[in-house]
């Protein structure tokens, strides 16, 4: 199994050697986009760049990660992968998990997962189980299964997958020519935070940047234990992919934003619908709502001041808009019409009557 992914790209970060047979669909590279648009909208005074993660194969940045957890997996003999899932690791697992002809088991809240991730899950081929409970219920069973020898983890908690993901702020040096001097993206389980800011440290130490930035990550408000210090018992937001009360790199997640000068906090679900909206009709670029968390935090953080004048921000959007479709057309605020199929009729509906 050959592919031109983040494992190739990146092979001396990673622990791999030649001898590695990869599982890959081709992941990483996604686009760095600047948003002028978005910045203006804002009133100016910065450099605003988005890494589109939505653009990897199974349209988020839980990619990365599988490419190098599976080929690991598979390196040891594992016939089985296992997961707990708000949606996107389900999907990325199943479809990894599809490419090796390894079996896929994935254990997701009942009823809270986006309808394209549940669509993902189930076409690869995952045994999928619906648990009554949260995220939170569904990883502590998960924990247990990995006792067994026969079944690999591939949640955040398997090392392999913030390695993987750790590329995504190699990307981004490589293309701006250096760290940005402040990095924005959503929090849910927190692996994420943790794997860009080994990326940064990492790309530091071996000289290929000279500097790191500023780490600003955003829960929701109702799903934000980082922000209270304390476990949420029943989390709850809009963005389902990071409705989580209890997150696994949670110490590793603050260590980011304290050795960094940066910090975490919350925007609420309202925050995040506006942004969502507003950076799908304002650059053209649709994500789902928990990739709107860090936009809102944005604009949070410009509101407040801490954007300085002339200074190169980066945002990872994680997931694309079409994992949740039902939230988009709540969201977009305009309907459809139905018109007759003539030319009067189609030119008065769209005020050119
Ligand atoms: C779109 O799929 O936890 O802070 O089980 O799907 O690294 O957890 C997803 C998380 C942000 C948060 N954006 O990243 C899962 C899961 C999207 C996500 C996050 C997730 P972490």
């Amino acid at each position: 199994m050959t592919g031109h992914g983040i494992i190739r790209r990146y092979r001396e970060f990673l622990p791999v050697d030649n001898e590695t047979q990869i599982v890959s669909l081709n992941e990483g590279n996604t686009p760095l986009i600047e948003a002028s648009n978005l910045v203006s909208a804002l009133g100016g005074g910065f450099h605003l760049f988005i890494k589109n993660e939505g653009l990897n194969p199974t349209a988020s940045f839980k990619d990365r990660g599988m490419t190098l957890a599976v080929t690991k997996a598979a390196e040891r003999g594992a016939r089985i992968i296992v997961c707990a899932s708000t949606g996107n690791t389900s999907a990325s697992a199943a479809a990894y998990a599809a490419r090796a002809g390894m079996t896929c088991v994935v254990l997701i809240p009942e009823g809270k997962i986006a309808y394209g991730k549940m669509a993902q899950a189930l076409i690869h081929g995952a045994q999928t189980l619906e648990v009554r409970g949260n995220f939170d219920d569904s990883l502590e069973l998960v924990r247990a299964l990995g006792e067994r020898e026969d079944i690999e983890i591939v949640n955040s908690i398997n090392p392999f997958r913030l390695q993987g993901q750790k590329t995504a702020a190699f990307e981004v040096c490589d293309e701006i020519g250096n760290a940005p001097d402040m990095h924005f993206m959503p929090v849910g389980n927190a692996g994420n935070i943790t794997s860009y800011w080994m990326g940064y440290k990492e790309y530091m130490d071996s000289g290929k940047s000279s500097s790191k930035p500023r780490m600003m990550g955003w829960q929701a408000e109702g799903a934000s234990p980082i922000v209270l210090g304390e476990v949420v018992k029943s989390p709850e937001t809009i963005a389902t992919a990071i409705r989580i009360g209890n997150p696994a790199s949670w110490e590793q997640a603050l260590d980011a934003a304290n050795e960094s000068s940066g910090r975490i906090d919350c925007v609420s679900d309202d925050e995040i619908l506006d942004a969502h909206r507003m950076l799908a009709r304002t650059e053209g670029i649709f994500v789902e709502p928990a990739s709107a968390a860090g936009i809102a935090g944005i604009f949070k953080s410009h509101s407040l001041g801490e954007i300085p004048e002339g200074s190169n921000v980066v945002v990872t959007v994680t997931g694309h808009g079409l994992k949740d479709p039902g939230v988009a057309i709540d969201n977009a605020k305009s309907k459809s019409k139905v018109v007759n199929p003539d030319l009067e009729s189609v030119l008065s509906a769209i005020g050119l009557g």
